[in-house]
């Protein structure tokens, strides 16, 4: 099988070691890897299939001989970079949110819309979802496809490695302080995380809403190509190291039973049903720790409504939420396309 030279942009941070992880993992037909990140990692180095390897610091000559190029450096690298590379040849697999909504570059959740990788041609660039978006996406585009689902109403509960490898240390060091009865330090939140649930992530906007919440509602139009499904959402921040939880809502056209929306996504790829709850069984975050699946269950008929479902969504999103989404749409490239 043909090899290709791929370089992990960010190699240094909570994404991009998962990258390096799942290249491995899947056996990636990889040439070369190079590990890229900024001049504080100079001296670094990771393992990669028993092997140690330098990690080198990011320039704009980087991507001469690069075919594939994973981006998870935050967006201003991407905005500057992603270009840089695509013009080198390489092409882009960006998981930022530096070009998600470009209408010339593609959205893709290998699972509900792998046909859009076609539309890389235009720019060099596929954009990788936000993490949120992904594993609701994955959960709810068989039962748009069924019964069309006319609006969304989804409140997250998010875990800190979302935001990146200082935060996981930020809900380490504040309960490890607050159980020792000292004082924790607040860095990377704007309050306290440990022991405590923050309605922002991101940004807040004019309207009201944080970035994060709007990039649910915009990058879930743009993958579902659907423009009329109405979309709602409230992003929280909770002292969860890794996978982030999901309780979703949504209004049908036609009406869809609980058992029908089980059988849907039994047979649906990347999903498992987890839900019985007679046992108390339903998913959890601690356990789609280095999973792959979207994890559903809690899945009933919202009775305040004709036609309402409302079920409780869990995946790890450092794997489906980003390194593993963007190195399956690196294999379609590969298999199809390069
Ligand atoms: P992180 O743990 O803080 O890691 C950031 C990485 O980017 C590190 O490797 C860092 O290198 C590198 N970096 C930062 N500034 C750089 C620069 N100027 N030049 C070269 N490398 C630079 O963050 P993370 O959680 O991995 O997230 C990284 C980015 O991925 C986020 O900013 C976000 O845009 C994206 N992301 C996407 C999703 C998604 O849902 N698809 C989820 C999480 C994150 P050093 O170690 O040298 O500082
Ligand atoms: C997840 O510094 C930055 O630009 C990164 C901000 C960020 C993003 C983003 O907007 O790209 C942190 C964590 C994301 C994301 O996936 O949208």
């Amino acid at each position: 099988m043909k090899a290709f030279n791929v370089a992990v942009v960010g190699a240094t941070g909570a994404v991009g070691n998962e990258m390096v992880k799942i290249l491995e993992e899947r056996n990636f037909p990889v040439a070369k890897l190079l590990l890229l990140a900024s001049e504080r990692s100079l001296g670094k180095s990771l393992e990669y299939k028993g092997q140690s390897l330098p990690v080198e610091v990011l320039k704009e000559d980087s991507f001469t001989d690069v075919r594939i190029g994973l981006f998870s450096a935050g967006g201003s690298v991407s905005e500057k970079y992603a270009p840089l590379a695509a013009r080198a040849g390489c092409v882009v697999v960006d998981n930022t949110s530096a070009f998600r909504m470009a209408p010339d570059i593609p959205l893709v959740v290998p699972e509900v819309n792998p046909e859009a990788i076609a539309q890389y041609k235009q720019r060099g660039i596929i954009a990788n979802p936000n993490c949120s978006t992904v594993q609701m996406v994955v959960a709810l585009k068989p039962i748009h496809d069924a019964v069309r689902i006319k609006r969304i109403v989804v409140s997250t509960y998010q875990a800190v490695s979302g935001t990146g490898k200082k935060a996981i240390e930020e809900l380490s060091n504040q309960t490890r302080a607050l159980l020792g009865m000292r004082e924790p330090a607040v860095k990377v939140y704007p309050h306290r995380i440990a022991f405590n649930c923050l309605p922002q992530i991101d940004v807040f906007l004019d309207n009201g809403y944080t970035k994060e919440e709007m990039k649910m509602v915009n990058e879930t139009k743009k993958i579902m190509k659907d423009d009329s499904i109405a979309v709602t959402a409230t992003t929280v921040r909770v002292p969860v190291f890794y996978a982030h939880s999901e309780s979703i809502n949504i209004e049908t056209e036609k009406k869809i039973t609980a058992a029908e929306v089980r059988e849907l996504l039994e047979k649906a790829p990347g999903v498992k049903i987890v839900d019985d709850p007679r046992n108390l069984v339903y998913p959890l975050a601690i356990d789609a720790v280095g999973r792959d699946e979207t994890f559903v269950g809690r899945i009933r008929e919202d009775e305040s409504i004709t036609n309402g479902i409302n079920m409780w969504v869990v995946s790890d999103n450092l794997r489906k939420g980003a390194a593993l989404n963007a190195v399956q749409i690196a294999e379609i490239l590969v298999r199809d396309y390069l």
